[in-house]
């Protein structure tokens, strides 16, 4: 059998195929998004994009109770979104195997905050598997799809960014084909209340069950070598624990929810000290402690913020000390975050701050309008908050309120909030940054865009007539490089009477197939450039200065979006030679 090293996603992605599945849905969001994209790859696997992560979720969901293998992705705070179907499948119950990807982000490497959602789970009465390797992301997607079909019960698959983004051997297998399974969709299963009331005591049952099974399973695994001293640990972290404490006696749990109470009971009873090492919340510890045992250690040791690493974990126990942090002996130029070179969100965070406005904004690239040199965009929340918080703002006493949204978080989330806005009589003016992509998580199409995750082309979601269909009457689009039409679009909207939206529209620049605007690269004529330095607030990373103190613009960088030339007062900034072709 072929091993290869891969990424924990691609393994995922991988088990999936291998298991059967039929049918995959998800949205965005890191440390997820390379599982379909991954899933794509295969033919046999009907994969794609939603439009948020309860829409796929709601997918899933159908396909699985019509008798498909399904598999639903999405990184951790998407469950939020998704949290309504997630909450009452349970009752019904699935046909065929589901299996939902939560992908956790502790230390918040690209997220809005950190969050554990094995609560979750075990508030909808779901089972959780955590695999530890690359290998085991692979092999828990078909045991979890067994597990999902044999207790008829959505089971959720927890990864943290360290798995999903490390890579590890993985041994393939070939495909199994599952045939779907037929059964008549029963209302009395899956509709009503009244219905659901009488299903109620089939949940506690089966989770009953499920803490039977989670006592027999495989899946958690003790490692006995005759120590005092007894480790309890899952997921990445059983990785550090067999790094920095190769001696010790490790009970591994693969599934965490629910957790065997019997297992704990005894190795906890067996061992003088028993450290509880998890990343995340105290999820098992407290479960333990709850148990009335108290000859643990965990979270006061280990802490509940941020990620672990076996260095983390080691000077915590005393077993080394950690090297001085080098980058603080080290004069490293400071360099915050940036928008990309040619990136269309410029111009309108430059018209933001001129025009002095309130700004809620959104998740997605621009969400560094907030961060100088801009200072432009005062709020960011939630995927779709900067509507209905602008809404809130306005109510509120503030005048002149805008929000700021991507195309894709528009799609996601911020539809129902327009045609709240508009209903409830609100004025803010919303500005839709359309750059035909979800930016921020790497390039992934949406329904705006005009393709498909597969690569083909989709029907292409109208934002424009959108907008009009809901009732603003004020709806502009504009290129999102021609400053003078950006500020004279957004201080007419502002002034305008009623909602108004205006689209800014010009693609990514990162999008593979808009590498550049134009194959000619802008230049800067040092002999008729007066060292004014206007360009330089355009804050274009492409544009440096040369020994002589003039700018001068790298053409390997430069997209040719002719932002810097618009600025100049004396028009020294042109393209470099009209038959340039970059090499
Ligand atoms: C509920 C939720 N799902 C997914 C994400 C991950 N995510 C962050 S920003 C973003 C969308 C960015 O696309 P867009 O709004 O079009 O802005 P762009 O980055 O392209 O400027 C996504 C999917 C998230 N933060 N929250």
């Amino acid at each position: 059998m072929k091993r290869e090293l891969i990424l924990g996603n691609h393994a995922i992605a991988r088990g999936a195929w291998e298991a059967g599945v039929n049918f995959a849905s998800g949205y965005p969001g890191t440390p997820s998004t390379e599982i379909l994209e991954a899933l794509a790859r295969y033919p046999e696997v009907d994969s794609q994009w939603s439009a948020n992560e309860k829409v796929a979720f709601e997918e899933g969901m159908g396909a699985a109770i019509g008798g498909l293998r399904v598999l639903v992705t999405m990184k951790h705070v998407g469950l939020n979104v998704a949290a309504d179907p997630f909450m009452v499948f349970p009752y019904a119950g699935t046909v065929g195997g589901f299996l939902l990807v939560s992908a956790d982000d502790p230390g918040m490497h690209s997220s809005q905050n950190e969050q554990d959602n094995r609560y979750l789970a075990r508030m909808a009465k779901v089972p959780v598997l955590e695999p530890s390797t690359a290998q085991e992301c692979k092999d828990y997607v078909k045991l979890g799809l067994e597990i999902s079909e044999q207790f008829n019960t959505p089971v959720m698959l927890r990864t943290t960014t360290r798995l999903a983004h490390h890579k590890g051997l993985v041994t393939f297998g070939e495909r199994h084909e599952v045939p779907r399974i037929e059964q008549d969709l029963d209302p009395r299963q899956f509709s009503v209340p009244i219905y659901r009331r009488i299903l109620r005591p089939t949940v506690e049952q089966r989770l009953k069950d499920l803490e039977s099974f989670a006592e027999t399973t495989e899946l958690n695994q003790i490692e006995n070598s005759g120590s005092t001293t007894g480790v309890v640990t899952n997921g990445i972290a059983y990785q550090y624990v067999k790094e920095i404490l190769p001696d010790a006696d490790v009970l591994r749990l693969g599934m965490t929810f629910p957790l065997p109470a019997k297992i704990l009971r005894d190795f906890c009873n067996i061992h003088e000290q028993v450290y509880v090492i998890e990343e995340g919340e105290p999820f098992i510890e407290d479960f333990i402690r709850s148990l009335g045992i108290d000859n643990i250690v965990g979270k006061e040791l280990f802490g509940v913020i941020g990620e672990y690493s076996p260095g983390r974990l080691g000077s915590a126990l005393g077993l080394f000390e950690l090297p001085p942090d080098l980058t603080k002996e080290m004069t490293l130029m400071p360099r915050p975050p940036m928008f990309c070179i040619g990136c269309g969100h410029r111009t309108v965070f430059s018209a933001l701050r001129q025009l002095r406005v309130t700004v809620a904004g959104d998740i997605g690239c621009y969400t560094m309008g907030a961060l100088p040199p801009y200072e432009a965009s005062h709020t960011t929340f939630n995927m779709g908050a900067s509507i209905g918080t602008a809404f809130g703002l306005e109510r509120a006493g503030k005048e002149r309120v805008v929000a700021v949204i991507g195309d894709s978080t528009f799609v996601h989330a911020g539809i129902p909030a327009l045609i709240d806005a508009v209903y409830n009589g609100s004025k803010i003016t919303l500005i839709i940054l359309d750059n035909s992509t979800t930016g921020m998580t790497g390039g992934q199409p949406h329904p705006a865009s005009g393709k498909a995750l597969s690569g083909k082309d989709a029907p292409t979601l109208d934002l424009e007539g959108l907008c009009l269909a809901v009732g603003v009457e004020h709806v502009v689009k504009v290129d999102t490089w021609d400053r003078k039409a950006v500020n004279n679009a957004l201080r007419e909207a502002i002034a305008y009477k009623g909602p108004s939206v205006v689209i800014t529209q010009g693609p990514c620049q990162r999008l593979p197939e808009m590498k550049r605007r134009s194959l000619t690269p802008y230049f800067i004529d040092e002999s008729l450039c007066t060292q004014c330095d206007a360009c330089f607030k355009v804050w274009c990373p492409a544009i440096t200065r040369t020994e002589n103190n003039f700018p001068v613009i790298n053409p390997q960088e430069c997209t040719a979006c002719t932002v810097c030339a618009q600025v100049c007062p004396t028009e020294a900034i042109y393209p470099f030679e009209p038959n340039y072709v970059q090499i």
